[in-house]
């Protein structure tokens, strides 16, 4: 499988031809995750220096967004080993004031596939929501924000300081994770992890919980 042709088709918008991609691979024995890195990702990321040149704007972007759903959808039954007992529950959420949801949505399976419980609070997440969810559901081990916006990175602080405020901060560890943030940024605000893409996310996770 030549990968330039789900890049392409990811950078066309071409909804209709990737399941049929990414179908073609899979029969060709190439894994799910070298689809998902290399035929995926490497489309998007394409499309996002073609949208930070001004060579394509939102509406294009939005339908690539849509291609690379198309081909998710189908990578992740296999990419989530359906799992025995979750070895812990996790909060996901974009957050407030930020609609990215494809790095995000990648964490959550990576997650799953590792064999965690994840809520998925979904885009445009308040700090309160996610406090309150994190009171209301019991056993809450970690909370997972995503924030792939300059301007939306300041409500990872306000959920943290939102989390030190109703005392949850002593029972959950706060991983965040998104283009823009660093580890120096994650240092700053008090979260207790940064990941820099989706399989690091994991490995931050089991080290925090220690497993
Ligand atoms: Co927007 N956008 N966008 N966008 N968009 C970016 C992020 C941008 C970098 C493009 C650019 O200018 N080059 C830029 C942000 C600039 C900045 O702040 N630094 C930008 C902008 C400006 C905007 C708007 C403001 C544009 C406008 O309206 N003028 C607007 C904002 C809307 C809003 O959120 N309020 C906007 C809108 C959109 C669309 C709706 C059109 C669409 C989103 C569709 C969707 O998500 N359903 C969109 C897209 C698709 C992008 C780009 C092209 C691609 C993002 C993406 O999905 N990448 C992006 C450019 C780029 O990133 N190259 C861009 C693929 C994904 C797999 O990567 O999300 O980075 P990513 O996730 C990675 C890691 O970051 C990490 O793991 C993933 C991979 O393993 N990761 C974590 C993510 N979350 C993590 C959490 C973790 C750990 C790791 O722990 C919890």
């Amino acid at each position: 499988m030549d990968f330039k042709r789900i890049n392409d088709a990811i950078l066309d918008g071409n909804i209709a031809s990737i399941p049929q991609l990414v179908k073609e691979a899979l029969d060709q024995g190439i894994t799910p995750e070298a689809i998902l890195n290399q035929g995926l990702i490497a489309g998007m990321s394409i499309v996002g220096q073609k949208f930070k040149a001004n060579e394509i704007f939102v509406p294009e972007v939005l339908i690539a967004a849509k291609a690379m759903h198309a081909g998710l959808d189908l990578l992740e039954p296999l990419l989530v080993k359906s799992g025995i007992k979750p070895k812990a529950k996790i909060l996901l959420g974009t957050v407030k004031g930020d609609l990215h949801d494809i790095g995000k949505n990648l964490v959550g399976m990576m997650l799953k596939g590792a064999g965690f419980e994840v809520i998925d609070l979904g885009i445009d997440v308040p700090a309160d929501k996610f406090v309150k969810k994190a009171s209301e559901e019991e056993d809450v081990s970690i909370i997972a924000m995503s924030s792939l916006l300059t301007t939306s990175m300041p409500s990872m602080k306000d959920t943290i300081e939102a989390l030190k405020m109703s005392g949850l901060n002593s029972k959950v560890k706060i991983v965040i994770g998104g283009a823009p943030v660093t580890q120096e940024y994650a240092d700053e605000i008090g979260a207790d992890g940064y990941a820099p893409d989706a399989s690091s996310a994991v490995d931050r996770v089991k080290e925090l919980l220690g497993i």
